[in-house]
């Protein structure tokens, strides 16, 4: 059923979204372990988390503390990128520095 100046949709169907536009955000977690150097941890979340000095310091002094601890907020392949290249700065300097990406609200 066509009337004049509406648009016959008998033929062509638009699926509905099923993703919302704004992608899900993902953290990066810093875990604590008891042999990865302080100065290390801080140079990590400034180089690859692009924190200040002081937030690094307050961070990496958060996760010493606590167990872990947030170290940026990303979409899940940047979330990904970021803790491949810690774990693979961290291994290379024989730290046993872990990083991982969870998902946000969960
Ligand atoms: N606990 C480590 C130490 O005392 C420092 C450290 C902080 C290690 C944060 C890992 O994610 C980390 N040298």
């Amino acid at each position: 059923m066509t009337r004049p100046g509406s648009r016959d949709d008998s033929q062509t169907q638009t699926l509905e979204r099923t993703e919302s536009k704004r992608p899900r955000l993902w953290r990066v977690l810093l875990l604590n372990d008891d042999y990865t150097p302080m100065d290390f941890v801080v140079m990590v979340l400034e180089r690859y988390f692009r924190k200040s000095e002081q937030e690094a310091q307050l961070i990496m002094l958060a996760v010493h503390h606590k167990g872990q601890g947030v170290a940026g907020v990303y979409t899940r392949d940047v979330a990904e990128t970021k803790v491949a290249q810690v774990t693979q700065h961290a291994g290379q300097e024989g730290y046993p520095l872990l990083a991982v990406a969870e998902p946000e609200g969960e």
